[in-house]
């Protein structure tokens, strides 16, 4: 069976993704895990015809532009696709394909948890009794901001956008939202269109980032645009760390302009924000959007359709480039 390809999976990923794998290819694994530095990611890429690798793994143009010829597609675990240089890839002619859908309900369930834990000071309470501090009790203790019925501001109304705006009307939220172009009233679903970012958060007593990175997105949240917020505002990102300047954020939640912030992604990971870390009105997560047992699997078995496809000579159903 020689002439199957050989595909570089460069992360763990789960036992059902990689049996099926091994169905069709020839897998290279990385055994114990660990993140490739550039020089092992782009020696591990010299003698295969596909990758199917995470967010962790850097496409940079250089590291593109050191990948072999017989290396035809990059198929990302993954719903964003910033840790890949798209142009360097579509000039090298290099297929990129993501994992849209899939993790539209972990994620949003991952937001929703992130704003109810910044809202009822989720962090701050749990480490209280983990740590044996919890040795008083009365009515005006650990008291939070309740976000039933308040408005819920999206920004990004993609996948994974609609389906946290969705949870969130369980909750019986407002929900209004900005996106590049408005939605068709059956995906709108009532939620009301604002057609500046700065509109949007002028109304949003939470507001959820679900925008991908981009020249345009990098830093969208930062001392000016958070300052539009109501005050006592929520902010809730499981989206990337990229588009919110930390520095900002963190003078925000200090001074209490902003309540909290509930927070899956950062700018530098792993490992976070140690001066983030440090406020009581911060919840973190360390970048688990996506991390359910149900998920992993359809991020693989979506990223195995999309090289099938490739490799059957037919068009990837998620090809970006
Ligand atoms: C994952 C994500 O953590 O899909 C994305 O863009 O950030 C997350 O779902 C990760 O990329 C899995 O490879």
């Amino acid at each position: 069976m020689t002439d199957r390809p050989v595909v570089l999976i460069p992360r763990k990923l789960t036992a059902a993704v990689l049996e099926r794998a091994n169905e069709n290819y020839n897998v290279i694994v990385n055994d114990d895990d660990h993140v490739f530095p550039r020089e092992e990611l782009i020696a591990a890429c010299q003698n295969v015809d596909a990758v199917l690798p995470c967010h962790s793994e850097h496409f940079s143009a250089d590291v593109i532009a050191a990948l072999p010829d017989r290396l035809k597609i990059i198929a990302n675990h993954s719903v964003g696709v910033d840790h890949v240089d798209l142009d360097a890839a579509k000039a090298r002619g290099i297929v990129v394909t993501n994992t849209p859908d899939v993790l539209s309900d972990a994620t949003a369930e991952i937001a929703i948890l992130c704003m109810l834990g910044a809202a009822r000071r989720g962090s701050e309470g749990d480490r209280m009794v983990r740590d044996g501090r919890w040795n008083f009790w009365s009515p005006a203790f650990m008291v939070g901001r309740q976000v039933t019925g308040r408005r819920f501001g999206v920004l990004g109304m993609g996948r994974v956008g609609q389906v946290t705006a969705d949870r969130a009307r369980g909750f019986g939220m407002e929900v209004h939202y900005h996106n590049r172009s408005r939605l068709s009233p059956d995906k709108e679903k009532g939620a009301i269109f604002h057609d500046s970012v700065e509109s949007l958060l002028a109304v949003s007593d939470v507001l959820s980032l679900h925008c991908p990175t981009t020249p345009d997105t990098i830093g969208m949240i930062n001392a000016d645009t958070l300052a539009i917020l109501p005050d006592r505002a929520i902010l809730v990102n499981t989206a990337r760390g990229a588009l919110v300047d930390e520095d900002a954020l963190i003078a925000a939640l200090k001074s209490g302009r902003l309540f909290a912030a509930g927070l899956d992604v950062f700018r530098t990971e792993p490992g976070g924000n140690p001066e983030l870390a440090s406020l009581e009105n911060v919840f973190m997560l360390p970048h688990i959007g996506s991390a359910t047992f149900e998920t992993r699997d359809a991020m693989g078995f979506r990223a195995l359709d999309n090289l099938d496809a490739f490799f059957s000579g037919g068009a990837p159903i998620d090809r970006l480039v």
